[in-house]
Parts: C-alpha cells; structure tokens; sequence
C-alpha cells in the first residue's frame, strides 16, 4: 500500500485523489455480497440540463443496485471523502444512495461528469469510488479519467481491489468495456449547495 496520491500527476492532484488497496478484503467480500444480493436495474444516465433519467446503450451497460442506508458502509465511504475535503474545502451537507455496479464482459460507461448542471438546493461535488474486484479477475473495465488539455490518465494504482478513488464531479471519466472476468465497485457522491 502506498500513500494518496503518490502516482497522481500533479496537474490532477488537485482533481484527484487516489488511495492504494485502503479497504481489506474481507470488507470488500462483504459489500460484494450485500450488494449482490439487492435488487439490479439497469444503470441509468441523467440528462445534464434537466436532470432526467435516460438510457443509452451506447453510452452506459452495467447494472446497479443501491444502498440507501447511512450505516458503516457510508462512513466507511464518508471518510475518503472527509479526508479530501480536509484540503479541498468543498460545503458538503448532503449525499446521494450509493451505487453498487457490476460490470460484466461488453459492459462499460462512455466519458461523463458527475455534475449535472441542474440547478437544485443540493449538487454532487466529490465522488468516491471503491474498487471492490481483484486486478486478475478481469480485463478491460479500467477507471480513466480526462483533461481536455492533458488527455487521458489512468491511476494505475485504482487497479487493485480495495483501492479507492476521490475526485471532483466536473472531472470526465469513464470505465472502458471489460473485455473478461466481471468487475464490481461501489460509488457514493457527496453533495452540497451549488458553487456561486
Ligand atoms: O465503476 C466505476 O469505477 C466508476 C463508476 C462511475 O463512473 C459512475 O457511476 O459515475
């Protein structure tokens, strides 16, 4: 294990946190099974201006289920993102049910942004993502994230399971289409009243 960060480019740093195999894996055994065993949907999109549920093949395949409660699991969750936060400074009040996704092979979710540019009394600002499958038991299905300027980054070390990844809602990323094996993670978003 490493410390936060240490492989992150500095141009992201500040977009960007990423903790190396953090989570144990009996702890990732047993969110495996919990979220396994709730009911999946389909992932949904969200359309950027008006909010609204959408689905497209084209640009999301995974199917989810949802943790609603704020229980040892969202503190667990909660507490990547409080250590972020310590410097990033973001007013957060509010979060959203954390998403638990299976990737199975051909599933994949194109380049998006957690923000949406809705305006509501409380917006997605930091999004925390566990990495809750073993590097070995799948291909493909790798977290990137993107900088118009920069280009495309993959933290190498999110590959791992138990690994956790911090970032702001307006950076892009996507998980390219596994191409073997099946992939699971487990996503909380943390929100707070709109930037002024
Ligand atoms: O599964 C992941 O690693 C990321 C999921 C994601 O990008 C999302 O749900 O917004």
């Amino acid at each position: 294990m490493g410390p936060p960060n240490e492989q992150v480019p500095d141009w992201l740093s500040d977009r960007l946190v990423v903790f190396p195999t953090v989570v144990d894996p009996q702890t990732c055994d047993r969110i495996v099974a919990l979220g396994d065993a709730l009911p999946f949907v389909r992932g949904p999109l969200h359309n950027e201006k008006t909010g609204e549920r959408y689905f497209d093949e084209h640009v999301r395949v995974t199917n989810v289920s949802w943790f609603h409660e704020r229980d040892w699991l969202f503190e667990l969750m909660q507490s990547y993102a409080r250590r972020v936060n310590d410097a990033w400074g973001f007013d957060l009040t509010d979060n959203d049910p954390m998403q638990f996704a299976v990737y199975r092979r051909g599933d994949f979710f194109e380049w998006h942004k957690d923000m949406l540019r809705v305006r509501r009394e409380t917006i997605r600002k930091l999004s925390v993502v566990l990495q809750l499958s073993e590097r070995a038991s799948y291909r493909g299905g790798a977290l990137e994230f993107l900088d118009n300027d920069r280009g495309v980054y993959v933290p190498d070390g999110f590959a791992e399971r138990g690994s956790v990844a911090v970032f702001a809602t307006l950076l892009k990323h996507r998980v390219t289409p596994v191409k073997e094996g099946e992939r699971r993670s487990l996503t909380a978003w943390f929100k707070g009243p709109p930037f002024r």
